[in-house]
């Protein structure tokens, strides 16, 4: 069958994919490659943190094919969205020109009096209110080198930790927990664990629509060896449940109740490796140290018996999960949204690696917890650089005076220069934008205005504030409260280095010129510098230049990856860290003797994050989310993502065959609620939470559990973040979208 990618894409968009010998999922294209291309380059793709590596095939300097590149993890494999790569350079609404705002209304100004502007604002913001008047809000879709200046820039340069980002809504429970209990952030395992597993234990992940690649190569070993179990732990059944073995459907907020139960059994029926824990681990509970008779008394709160109704469960999918957790010869444990997007997401993550520590599911092939990133850069360029409000490069923490000084004595500055004090993280910014205690802010690959929760209430108060925001897009929501717009380069029009879930980071080359006026973010950040008298701070100030500073930054600590040249990286397919020496292969297995060069000789395992090299389990007790369901607001609200759509839909809407592949955003409703509202499909309804309400076309089926409703936030016209409530997890800060207490209406006429 010799399909074009496009006649793929309409298959793709009708359903009608699965055709044999061109995908076994409907999200995983094979390459297919007409011969345009003159000559072919290898690059990453720009959405989600799978991190596939692509080929990019030039014809006259422009991008006219990208394909899987058969040499990189993802063997050539792309979905939906990475298949469509080659049609980002031509994509409509390109912002051309810098504008600003005269008399309430954006227009085109140049580069030179726009920078002015926003320096000028910088600098008498900084006057009035103080380095705590400026912030800097990034995205872990930045490349590595421009969140590595923009932090240095604002720590170190303008002495401010407003430094926060998209990673705060996305990973930041998934971080906060690795660095509770390893004592250090990233994960330990790799996708190659996939192909050692014999369960794999899925919860709040949809993982067919959100990282179809890896899912693919799940189902791929699914296949090859029929001991292999898949667990789904999801409120709706997705089409991920739709593969599952085992398919739990609890009530959205619940979950602490089933990973504490499934603790509870493996301890009452001697499910747990007792020398594992003895020699590698630390248990921790409300009052300081505990151990396992302590273990023993806070989880005899929690039989599946007691708590399997308040989860909409029954008690036995509780114990048949977990004796196949414990018993399973290699568990990998992958999580997303459904976990981190929650009041209680750290505890979550605690939870989640209490269970692999218990159980000895940890550091041996196929047995790992593995979050999934959501963004392509999330782990490399936000998370291992440090920037964050509470954050310093490498691991380092703000309120450590010990990690202050290392990093002003790297950074080159004066001691005392990097403030002790955390800055505001994204959902405390949002509001100092909006009550005056930040005055000047630099939004940078983010498009917030469409992406907070409870958006009506942020949008309203950021007026007084000057925003100048980077973005490619003209219609992105976010330009509606900027003050100065600058135009970005985007993907391939720029270079930088790209660091995905397993630890690998990846170079990509600039293979075109932007279009227009268009600029790089790291030239915009190396150009506000030098307005703000800071260029000798930010004396790297090409992409290759900012690398090797990071990289030899980062030789002094747990995350060295000083052995990655960009030469190594122009000619390798990504490496992964620790990688210390230039002749190092890279560590797949981070934590483990003999794959991992930082753990000490003769060990086989040294959680060396902690002093004492022993990882915690912590006891997390479960606290129900503040949005309990009421007469007033009876259902609950979740949100999440399609396959096609990728985050505020500014690329992938305008993209003809995602975008009609998709359709636009609608209420999914399940069968029961539906009947006893007397709605059917296609039919418009109206949801209301405490925070606002949007009204859009009902879609009924039997996908979310009875009392859920589910909607996706990519339509730009249908803000359902207008009715996401603003709770978020104490510890890492990061908001709860995935339950909303609401009630549904039918809208008449
Ligand atoms: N197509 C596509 N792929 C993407 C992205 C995209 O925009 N589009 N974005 C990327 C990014 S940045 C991210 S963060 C990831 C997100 O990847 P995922 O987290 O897999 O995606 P979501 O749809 O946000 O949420 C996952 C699931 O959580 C479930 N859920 C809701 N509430 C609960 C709960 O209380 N408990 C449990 N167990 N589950 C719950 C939802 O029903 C949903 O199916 O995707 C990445 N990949
Ligand atoms: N209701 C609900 N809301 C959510 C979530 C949810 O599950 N439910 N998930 C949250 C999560 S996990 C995430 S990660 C966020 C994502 O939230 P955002 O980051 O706000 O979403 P994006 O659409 O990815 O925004 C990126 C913006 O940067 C622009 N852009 C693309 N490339 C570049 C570049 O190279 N440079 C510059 N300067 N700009 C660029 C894009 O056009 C776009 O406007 O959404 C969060 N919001
Ligand atoms: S799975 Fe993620 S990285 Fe791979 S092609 Fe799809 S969007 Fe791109
Ligand atoms: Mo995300």
């Amino acid at each position: 069958m010799d399909l074009t990618r496009r006649e793929v894409l309409k298959l793709c968009g009708m359903g009608a994919l699965g055709v044999s010998g061109l995908a076994t999922l409907p999200g995983c294209l094979p390459s297919n490659s007409p011969a345009l291309a003159e000559t072919w380059h290898k690059g990453v793709c720009r959405f989600c943190g799978v991190g596939c590596g692509v080929m990019i095939g030039l014809r006259d300097g422009k991008v006219v094919e990208v394909k899987g590149d058969d040499l990189a993890h993802n063997k050539a494999k792309l979905c939906v969205k990475g298949s469509m790569l080659a049609e980002l350079p031509g994509l409509p609404n390109r912002l051309l020109h810098p504008l600003i705002r005269k008399n309430g209304k954006l227009t085109q100004a140049s580069w030179d009096e726009a920078m002015t502007r926003v320096a000028d604002a910088f600098q008498s913001t900084r006057q009035k209110l103080g380095p705590t008047g400026l912030a800097f809000y990034g995205s872990g879709q930045l490349y590595t080198q421009e969140s590595y200046t923009a932090n240095k820039l604002f720590k170190a340069g303008l002495k401010c930790n407003n430094v926060d980002g998209n990673p705060r809504l996305c990973m930041a429970s998934a971080a906060v927990g690795y660095v509770q209990t390893y004592g250090k952030d990233e994960p330990m395992g790799c996708y190659e664990d996939i192909e050692h597993a014999t369960c794999f234990f899925l919860i709040g992940a949809n993982a067919y629509e959100c990282h179809p690649v890896l899912f693919e190569r799940i189902l791929l070993r699914k296949r090859q060896d029929k001991r292999v179990k898949l667990i789904v732990i999801d409120p709706r059944r997705t089409k991920t449940a739709g593969y599952a073995d085992h398919f739990i459907q609890p009530l959205p907020g619940t979950d602490l109740l089933l990973l504490n139960a499934m603790i509870h059994v493996m301890l009452e029926d001697g499910l747990i490796q007792r020398d594992f824990i003895a020699e590698h681990c630390r248990i921790s509970g409300d009052g300081g140290a505990s151990d396992l008779a302590g273990s023993q008394d806070f989880y005899a709160d929690y039989a599946p018996e007691k708590v399997a109704e308040r989860m909409g469960i029954a008690p036995s999918q509780i114990r048949e999960i977990a004796y196949l957790f414990a018993r399973s010869e290699a568990t990998m444990s992958l999580w997303t949204m459904g976990i981190n997007q929650r009041t209680q997401g750290t505890y979550l993550n605690n939870t989640l690696h209490n269970l692999h520590l218990m159980t000895g599911q940890i550091c041996r092939p196929g047995a790992t917890p593995l979050s999934l990133t959501g963004q392509g850069n999330a782990c490399g360029g936000v998370r291992d650089t440090g920037t964050l409000s509470h954050l310093l490069p490498a691991g380092r923490l703000i309120k450590k005076p010990a990690h202050r000084a290392i990093v002003e004595k790297l950074w080159k500055v004066a001691p005392g220069t990097i403030s002790p004090k955390p800055g505001f993280h994204a959902m405390e910014l949002f509001k100092a934008m909006g009550d005056g205690r930040v005055g000047c802010a630099l939004i940078m690959a983010s498009n917030p205005m469409q992406t907070l929760p409870n958006l009506r209430a942020f949008r309203e108060k950021v007026k007084d504030c000057f925003i100048c925001v980077a973005e490619p897009f003209a219609d992105a929501r976010t330009l509606e409260i900027a003050d100065v717009v600058l135009p970005s380069a985007l993907w391939v029009e720029k270079e930088g280095v790209y660091g995905q879930t397993e630890r690998r980071y990846q170079l990509l080359e600039k293979l075109i010129d932007p279009p227009g006026e268009a600029r790089s973010d790291l030239d915009i950040l190396v150009d506000l510098a030098k307005r703000l008298g800071l260029a000798d701070l930010i004396s790297a100030q090409t992409p290759e230049a900012v690398w090797d500073e990071w990289r030899q930054f980062s030789a002094t600590s747990k995350y060295n990856f000083s052995g990655m040249t960009y030469d190594r990286l122009r000619k390798e397919r990504g490496l992964q860290w620790p990688c210390p020496t230039e002749d190092h292969p890279g560590t797949k297995r981070r934590f483990v003797g003999g794959d991992d060069p930082l753990v000490p000789k003769g060990k086989k395992i040294s959680f060396y994050g902690k002093p004492d090299h022993k990882a915690v389990i912590y006891l997390r007790p479960y606290e129900p989310t503040p949005e309990s369901r009421s007469k007033a607001f009876p259902l609950f609200l979740t949100t999440g993502r399609v396959l096609e759509q990728w985050h505020s839909g500014t690329i992938t809407d305008k993209v003809p065959e995602l975008s009609r592949a998709s359709g636009r955003a609608r209420f999914e409703i399940n069968l029961q609620d539906a009947h006893r509202h007397d709605i059917v499909s296609g039919q418009r309804v109206r949801v209301v939470s405490a925070f606002g309400e949007l009204t859009m076309e009902a879609f009924v089926s039997d996908g979310p559990k009875a009392g859920v409703i589910f909607a996706s936030f990519f339509d730009s016209k249908r803000l359902i973040n207008e009715v996401v409530a603003p709770h978020f997890d104490p510890f890492s800060k990061q908001p709860e979208f995935k339950v909303t207490a609401v009630r549904l209406e039918k809208v008449l006429a």
